[in-house]
């Protein structure tokens, strides 16, 4: 299995939009690559943590691609607007690509650079290690399960 981490704004949705993909086998919501330890949902909310809303998606490569995996991601995210997707504003809600292995830096690369071509402005997606994942609250996992119709800023299906 190989694992992947994905921030798109807000990460109910963004958790049940890969959950539902063939391929991927496990999800996990929560607090990436910011500067504090052992964030709570309300310091990320109020708080300058650094840390993006995030989804960790664990997949089966023979059945999903990691190329494959970030189509699907580009379809639900506005990849050229800073610290926003849907309603939500603030740094936590930056889109971002956060690799586990060096090897996938030249997919993800690849794959930016095909989707740039649909963009006149600027791609402002975050690329990078993922240095450091804080698993959400348990409420926050998935939520959308257990509050079918709660809410979400894209379009699932
Ligand atoms: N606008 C939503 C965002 C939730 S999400 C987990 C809310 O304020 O509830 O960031």
């Amino acid at each position: 299995m190989e694992t992947i981490c994905l921030a798109g704004g807000c990460f109910w949705g963004v958790e049940e939009f890969f959950s539902r993909i063939p391929g991927v086998v496990s999800t996990k919501v929560g607090y990436a690559n910011g500067h504090t330890e052992n964030p709570t949902y309300e310091e990320v909310c109020r708080q300058d943590t650094g840390h993006a809303e995030a989804c960790l998606i664990e997949y089966d490569p023979e059945k999903i691609s990691l190329q494959k995996l970030l189509g699907r991601f580009w379809s639900i995210v506005d990849p050229t607007l800073v610290d926003q997707q849907g309603p939500d504003k603030g740094n936590q809600y930056r889109t971002g690509i956060y690799y586990l292995k060096a090897a996938d830096l030249p997919v993800i690369a690849a794959s930016r650079a095909e989707e740039q071509e649909r963009y006149e402005q600027p791609i402002v997606t975050e690329i990078e290690p993922l240095r450091k994942f804080w698993d959400a609250e348990e409420y926050h996992q998935r939520y959308l399960k257990k509050n079918p119709g709660g809410y979400c800023h894209i379009k699932l299906n």
